[in-house]
């Protein structure tokens, strides 16, 4: 059996490969561009004027002509085709393949492209199925080759945190799989809205492959910049969140809610700990949906059981939204992605491109570990022309003491003609 090539293109790129690698592309692509034109000067300007010149006694040569034009364009695409299989392989994500060894059979069966029973769709061009899988997953081939090994038809491993991994390491979409996930009764569920700030028994939750196995231990530790405590809904700090200013840093929900033209209605909340933005959004007749892995923490469930909508997305994927749709678009710590500035531009670009104009990007306590990263992040942001309608750069003490920057901003989307 050959290589099966992946859907790729789908915003699922990560952008993990060594730099030398990625200069490595940058050259073969300035290559690239410098031979397409040297073809392109060649076969349109120089060469065409010295045959037509040679040959214009007799038009009739002019189908010769043609043939030469012709045969430039297939050199033309043939080495273009060279040039992309190289690059290709620079990044390593053409193909898994499954001839090699020890690869799971349902992943076979999942990849294997499905060629449509009356051939080409009319209305969308395909000729056959393919499954989306994220590209990089060819990078984690024996943890792919344990996800996907189980019992057709019968219960999955509790091997969610298995999953996580693969997500973590670039692998994202997974695969789908043919077996039953576990399944953990979720008793005591409050109705909606008594459910946002009412504790259900941890049962409910997940807790195999976490190193807390309850509430208690997750709240007695900072699991993120953005979740110290943010279990305990009834009596921690988490209550107090966006309706109570600890510091100027932090904006009041109903003041950013003020600040909205046309109406705040639906948002999107990326890095939201427990829930708790949306939970006071949803008091405020605002549906917001929360991105968030379950780093440390079952997040989803408890997103969920408080009545809220998690979605379990890496911030490396392109967000599973349509251009323009959102009136409001909060994020906290989860912008901070390691001081690659092109991938925080890349985030910033799909941020920018699911709020609508007019709406509001909600920059909450961003953490800025220097007045470098500040100074590209503010740069960063001025460049999509957003009006700052609050823009504050504070300075908070942390645990140690020591002092630590943080921006926090309300910006709105301008309309771009
Ligand atoms: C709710 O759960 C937290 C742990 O997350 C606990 O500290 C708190 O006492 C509980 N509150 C009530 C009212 O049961
Ligand atoms: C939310 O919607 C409900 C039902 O329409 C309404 O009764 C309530 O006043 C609204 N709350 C706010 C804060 O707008
Ligand atoms: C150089 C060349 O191939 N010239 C040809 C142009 O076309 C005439 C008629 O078709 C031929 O007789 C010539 O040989």
């Amino acid at each position: 059996m050959g290589a099966v090539s992946l859907k790729i293109g789908d915003g699922t790129a990560r952008f993990k490969r060594a730099s030398l690698c990625s200069s490595a592309v940058n050259l073969l692509m300035l290559f690239s561009v410098i031979t397409t034109n040297l073809f392109a000067l060649y076969a349109f300007t120089y060469h065409p004027t010295k045959i037509l010149h040679h040959y214009n006694h007799n038009p009739k040569n002019i189908s010769l002509v043609s043939e030469k034009v012709t045969l430039i364009l297939g050199e033309i695409e043939s080495s273009q085709k060279k040039l992309f299989q190289m690059e290709k392989e620079l990044l390593g994500y053409e193909s898994i393949d499954l001839s090699r060894p020890n690869i799971a059979n349902e992943l076979k069966q999942f990849l294997n492209h499905h060629p449509l029973p009356l051939g080409k769709d009319s209305r969308t061009g395909i000729t056959e199925m393919v499954a989306s899988v994220g590209h990089s997953c060819v990078k984690s081939m024996d943890l792919l080759t344990q996800f996907m090994t189980y019992k057709v038809n019968g219960l999955c491993p509790d091997d969610w945190s298995l999953g996580q991994k693969l997500i973590l390491q670039g692998c994202e979409p997974l695969p789908r799989r043919r077996c039953f996930g576990k399944t953990i009764p979720k008793i005591g569920l409050h109705p909606f809205p008594n459910s946002l700030w009412k504790n259900v028994s941890e049962k409910i939750y997940s807790w195999s492959g976490l190193g807390c196995k309850n509430l208690a231990c997750l709240n007695s530790k900072k699991l993120n910049r953005d979740c110290a405590g943010c279990f305990d809904i009834v009596h921690g700090y988490e209550t107090l969140k966006y309706v109570k200013a600890r510091s100027k840093n932090d904006f009041l929900i109903d003041d950013v809610l003020s600040m909205g033209s046309g109406g705040i209605r639906i948002g999107f909340d990326i890095g939201g700990g427990s829930g708790s933005f949306a939970a006071r959004m949803a008091e405020r007749n605002v549906t917001v949906v929360t991105a968030t892995l379950n780093v440390d923490a079952p997040f989803n469930e408890f997103i969920a059981a408080r009545g809220l909508f998690p979605l379990y997305l890496s911030l490396d994927h392109r967000f599973p939204f349509h251009d323009n749709v959102f009136d409001l678009v909060h994020v906290s710590n989860g912008l901070d992605v390691g001081g690659r500035p092109e991938k925080l531009e890349f985030l910033m670009f799909d941020l920018d491109r699911v709020i609508r104009a007019g709406g509001l990007l909600w920059l909450d306590n961003f953490y800025c570990s220097s007045d470098d990263k500040k100074r590209a992040l503010t740069r960063l942001i001025e460049r999509f022309g957003y009006k700052k309608l609050k823009w504050l750069v504070g300075e908070k003490l942390n645990g140690a003491g020591k002092s630590e920057v943080y921006l926090s901003a309300v910006l709105q989307k301008p309309v771009r003609v």
